[in-house]
């Protein structure tokens, strides 16, 4: 869970000058992000209000090289080692199950009709890490909104790809492979949920999820599936691969929540990736006032 190596160099040393000069532009974005999102129904001040976007970005060198992506292997340091094998273009993503408009899209069409943010947001892993990352994406509702939701459409699932012969960890029982996740229709829908296409303003790395990633910062890491082939709309609420493997450990919402600790570990703190302080973890991981009502009268106990 720590990191192995501790990080001597400054952040402005490892992060490419333009991108130093590009950050306003990225601070820029993504408050202009936030203030469309909290217009929409909400409480606009909270006390676990902490805005990403005003926070020291994780350095680039540390973003792509300390990953969890368990098709390349389960080391941190495996993603970006092997990352060369993996060839993700061409890219098909296949939307089907409840919607109006099926298809399958090759991904130049699926990104075409929309258009492409900059958004920072923290990621706080389930192992009590975080970092916050300059994304580049588009909004899932988006997507979503040009298939169509049939009115039986309640769960969208998420698949990636399967592909053992480029992906090494695939081709141990690791996990059972392919990796699934899945959200609720709200959270699909809600402006915060981003598909990611690139981060510090480039595509994505093979080892952050190349060509196309899930990105739903209110929930711990797990959820933000990677190298996505598969979008499906469902009636029924879908499994995700933690939660088959740990039911005890990892439920469907996986809401950040300080409150809730894992049954090995106290979810109370985190480390942000290159500190060595811990600092509190926050209620939906500082997005409180934008996704609470999402949760309203539901057990968070129960519904981890
Ligand atoms: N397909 C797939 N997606 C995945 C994972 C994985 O192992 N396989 N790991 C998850 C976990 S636990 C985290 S914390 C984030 C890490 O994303 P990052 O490496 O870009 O920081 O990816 C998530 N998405
Ligand atoms: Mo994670």
């Amino acid at each position: 869970m720590l990191i192995g190596r501790p990080n001597p160099i400054p952040s402005s040393e490892i992060t490419p000058e333009s991108l130093y000069l590009n950050r306003r532009q990225f601070i820029g974005k993504g408050a202009k992000a936030l203030t469309v999102a909290a217009a929409a129904p909400a409480v606009l001040v909270a006390c676990d209000r902490a805005d990403a976007a005003q926070e020291e970005l994780t350095p680039h060198e540390l973003v792509t090289t300390y990953n969890n992506f368990y098709e390349f292997g389960v080391a941190k340091e495996d993603p970006s080692r092997l990352a060369h094998l993996f060839n993700p273009l061409p890219w098909t993503v296949k939307i089907d199950g409840l919607v109006e408009k099926p298809g399958d899209y090759a991904l130049e069409d699926f990104l075409k009709p929309h258009t492409v943010e900059d958004r920072v947001y923290r990621l706080r892993c389930v192992e009590a890490w975080s970092m916050v990352i300059p994304w580049r994406g588009i909004p899932l509702a988006a997507v979503l909104g040009r298939a169509g939701p049939s009115p039986s459409a309640k769960f969208v699932e998420f698949t990636t790809v399967h592909r053992p012969s480029e992906l090494p960890g695939q081709r141990r029982p690791v996990l059972d492979w392919p990796y699934v996740e899945g959200l609720r229709l709200d959270e699909a829908m809600h402006p915060l949920t981003l598909l990611a296409t690139g981060l510090y303003g480039k595509d994505l790395p093979n080892q952050n999820g190349a060509p196309l990633r899930l990105i739903v910062p209110w929930k711990y890491g797990f959820k933000s599936i990677k190298s996505i082939v598969r979008i499906r709309l469902t009636e029924r609420m879908p499994l995700n691969t933690w939660q088959l493997m740990q039911p005890n450990e990892y439920g469907f919402y996986a809401n950040v929540n300080p409150e809730v600790d894992h049954p090995r570990w106290s979810q109370a703190r985190e480390r942000r990736i290159g500190e060595f302080r811990r600092r509190p973890t926050l209620m939906f991981n500082g997005y409180g006032d934008q996704v609470a009502h999402l949760y309203d009268g539901l057990d968070l106990t129960r519904w981890f």
